[in-house]
């Protein structure tokens, strides 16, 4: 591995003297403390990105234990500026991801999944039998996490337990890139509306093994009231706006009238298509994923023969402004 920090502009923008060879910005004019930290650990993060526009792979890192302080910063910059890092070979326990997750704020009890684990009830899975039963499943068209919530999740860990032999891959878009791809007329519209998201734009079948699964979805309509966001947020971290309406939440944009709205929230959703703003992952056992979930729409692809099983936790976030 490299030992000496380069600079790196990352699909953000920002530059910073970073993770490639040196431990984090702080580090840099320590580079003392640096080396000893080096030798006692053999590593040093390295975070190489994955497209011109969004994703990283990191390496260097044991997410088993507890992260330096320097390392945690350098993954939340690096989360900042590739909006979702990869970490492959990592065979973590659930405990461990749990952990990991908790370094970068208060987990979040999500709704919208079985529980994995009672040891770890902030870990919910994502399980397939095959790829067609994903198929419709909502895992397969874009959206982002949690829209429908006061607070979304800033952020979403989630990590590969059991893999099918091929497919299963996992793509995400920069709704960074997103916004900034529609003309000046067009951001300055969006700019000025608010946009109503709701969790029964989907059908759920996870409360399905529940007694009473209606009574269970009358309980989530009252914890979860339809929500409204504005259509084009301020990221909290970078200060950069981005456009927050997604496939499986948002109901409809407010502002306009209902023709203006049946014509432009379809071309938005249409938008995330676009390959240039996006990266697609390949899982490999003892894979593990985090990204920006503020910035970020993501979409697994259900292609695969055989079981897929994910774990996943979530991260709590800001009121969207
Ligand atoms: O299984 C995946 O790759 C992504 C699952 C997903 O859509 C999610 O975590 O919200």
């Amino acid at each position: 591995m490299k030992a000496a920090a380069e600079a790196v502009t990352g699909p953000a923008g920002e530059r910073w003297q970073a993770v490639v060879g040196s431990r984090s910005p702080a580090l840099l004019g320590r580079a003392g403390q640096d080396q000893k930290e080096l030798k006692e650990t053999g590593m040093t993060i390295e975070v190489r990105p994955s497209t011109g526009s969004i994703g990283a792979e990191v390496t260097g890192v044991d997410l088993r234990d507890p992260l330096a302080v320097d390392d945690r910063d350098a993954i939340e910059r690096a989360l900042c500026d590739h909006l979702v890092l990869f970490f492959r070979d990592q065979d973590l326990t659930d405990e461990q991801q749990r952990d990991f997750a908790a370094q970068f704020g208060q987990l979040e009890p999500f709704v919208l999944a079985p529980s994995a684990n009672d040891a770890v009830p902030e870990m919910h899975k994502l399980t397939f039998a095959s790829g067609a039963e994903a198929r419709g499943s909502n895992t397969d068209s874009w959206h982002t996490d949690g829209p429908f919530m006061e607070r979304p999740p800033m952020g979403t860990v989630l990590r590969a337990v059991e893999l099918p032999d091929y497919g299963g891959d996992t793509c995400w878009v920069n709704m960074y890139q997103v916004f900034e791809s529609l003309s000046r007329p067009m951001q300055d519209l969006l700019e000025r509306l608010t946009a109503e998201h709701d969790f029964m734009k989907i059908s759920y079948t996870t409360f399905d093994h529940l007694p009473d699964p209606e009574a269970e979805l009358r309980r989530m309509r009252e914890q979860f009231p339809v929500m409204r966001h504005p259509v084009v947020r301020t990221h909290p971290v970078t200060n950069r706006k981005l456009l927050y309406v997604n496939k499986n939440y948002t109901t409809r944009l407010l502002g306009v009238t209902e023709a203006e709205n049946d014509v432009l929230l379809p071309f938005l959703l249409e938008r995330v298509k676009d390959p240039a703003y996006q990266v697609r992952f390949k899982w490999s056992p003892g894979a593990i994923v985090f990204w920006d979930n503020r910035a970020t729409q993501h979409y697994a692809v259900p292609d695969y023969a055989g079981r897929r099983c994910m774990h996943r936790v979530v991260i709590q976030g800001d009121k969207p402004y």
